[in-house]
């Protein structure tokens, strides 16, 4: 008879309500009033809500000349602990090129040992016959119906614009939603020498050279391209008013524009990099840097306000040691933060516990929207019958402050550090088993996760352009020439 999740509230993206929801198996199989089963699992004084969705992590990957550290196996045990049951990451083309030996590669890498559920996103960083005809098979036999583009990382990572519009016409083609990180990556590398030659090397300069004006001009342009090319666009990691205003007036104008905060942009800010400590700052480089309070202004009511639909956390964590990489010079610290562990708590406390958001708009921003994005709803981000089990016993009751000395994240600091949170997970189930229960600290079996496979999309990809001349060209039919002589 499996398992009831018994006397809690349960919160979905639109409403709440008293009830218990019985588990058989690995799905959800019923929610109601007084329902039982064998096994009685306590919701009494808490909220039951959808397991949390985390869709942009980099979990062991190569990046700046190191890897990052978090490995696939506690990066998920934190995000049990956190109470997300599933995670999208992003999976990065190797030496040789290929898509599909990324995606083998990636596999191998997390198989054994995955606790909660992950999907891949694949990051295009090059433009060829062989990525053109690959991306197919990633779609319709890989299961993987998102592809990423940086617009910075010059020399690395970075595509150029007819790339990226050659890109987005193929997803427009598949089914597949493009994605961007938008940074002016020709702009940003101009600003690091200038800032490094003006002695400059320490972490403000990370802040300095990569202004709210670099990404917002790329996510403008990122916004054009997509809709050059017919397709929805999602937007990573917006940290700044300039890119959440191109994603407004895009989406004013009828366009599927996706924008994606992250926890530390909602809650850190720039000044973090002016400490005098250099290890503190150098532990907040990420991009984009951490902005003012202006710009978290703005990303919090773009929540409220639906303009903004996803909270994510970019987890890329490096070591301490790691980031002394760049101890003479800004650039070559790696970059990136974490936050996996951190997320739901920190949202609860920064957003609802000061009525930022409601309780529903924190399930949407946390899970439901998100797995509407990623064609997965509602097998997830969703409490109804058959939907996977993933379920967060979510309790306003447990206090705790952040420290390095409790965290799942094998990572030696916390960006969070002494922060108190005023919710936590009682229960984590992911498909079914409890997966995290507060205060007994056990981890989950590494291994027991699962690849979740996404179709590619019917109708939604296919957006409609809005240039006038992409829709309507008209050949002239002109007179032969008659050029009079004499002239
Ligand atoms: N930004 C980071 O800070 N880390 C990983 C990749 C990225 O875009
Ligand atoms: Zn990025
Ligand atoms: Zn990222
Ligand atoms: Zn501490």
């Amino acid at each position: 008879m499996g398992k009831v999740i018994k006397g809690g509230t349960v919160v979905t993206a639109d409403r709440q309500f008293k009830a218990d929801v019985r588990i058989e198996g690995e799905k959800i199989a019923e929610i109601g009033e007084n329902l039982s089963a064998d096994e009685v699992i306590d919701a009494e004084g808490a909220y039951v809500i959808p397991g949390g969705i985390d869709p942009h992590t980099h979990l062991e990957m190569p990046f700046m000349g190191t890897t990052a550290a978090e490995t696939f196996e506690s990066g998920t045990f934190a995000a049990a602990a956190g109470g997300t049951t599933m995670l999208v990451d992003f999976c990065l083309p190797g030496e040789d090129g290929s898509l599909l030996s990324a995606l083998d590669d990636w596999d191998r890498k997390s198989k054994d040992q995955i606790c909660v559920d992950i999907s891949y996103h694949m990051a295009i960083t090059d433009w060829n016959e062989r990525i053109f005809n690959e991306m197919e098979t990633v779609v319709n036999e890989r299961g993987v119906n998102t592809f990423k583009h940086f617009m910075a990382y010059k020399g690395a990572l970075m595509v150029e614009d007819d790339e990226m519009y050659a890109s987005f016409k193929r997803c427009a083609e598949l089914g597949a939603l493009p994605l961007v990180h938008a940074e002016n990556g020709d702009i940003v590398q101009e600003l690091q020498q200038k800032y490094l030659a003006e002695g400059i090397t320490g972490p403000e300069g990370h802040a300095y050279s990569r202004p709210p004006e670099v990404e917002g001009e790329a996510a403008n342009r990122a916004i054009m391209i997509a809709d050059a090319a017919g397709t929805p666009l999602y937007i990573v990691h917006v940290s700044c008013e300039q890119a959440h205003e191109a994603i407004r007036r895009a989406r004013q104008k009828g366009m599927r524009v996706y924008g994606e905060p992250l926890i530390q942009h909602l809650t850190l800010d720039e000044s973090e990099y002016f400490n005098k400590d250099w290890q503190y700052a150098a532990r907040r480089v990420m991009s984009p840097p951490f902005r003012s309070k202006e710009h978290q202004d703005g990303l919090w009511n773009g929540l409220a306000a639906g303009s903004l639909q996803v909270v994510a956390t970019d987890h890329a964590a490096f070591t301490d040691e790691q980031k002394r990489m760049g101890l003479d010079n800004f650039t070559t610290i790696p970059n990136g933060t974490g936050g996996l562990e951190e997320r739901m708590a920190m949202l609860w406390t920064k957003g609802v516990e000061t009525g930022r958001l409601t309780p529903e708009e924190f399930v949407a921003v946390t899970s439901s929207n998100i797995a509407k994005i990623l064609n997965i709803y509602p097998m997830k981000g969703a409490l109804v019958p058959g939907a996977d089990a993933d379920v967060v016993v979510w309790d306003p009751g447990i206090s705790k402050e952040i420290h390095v000395s409790t965290q799942k994240s094998i990572i030696d600091y916390n960006v969070f550090e002494g922060m108190e949170v005023t919710a936590q997970p009682r229960y984590t189930l992911s498909r079914g088993d409890v997966v995290w229960a507060y205060g007994q600290n056990s981890q989950p079996q590494p291994g027991r996760g699962r690849f979740v496979k996404r179709k590619p999309y019917a109708s939604a990809s296919k957006a409609l352009s809005k240039w006038k001349s992409l829709n309507t060209p008209r050949k002239i039919e002109r007179n032969p020439l008659n050029i009079p002589s004499g002239v």
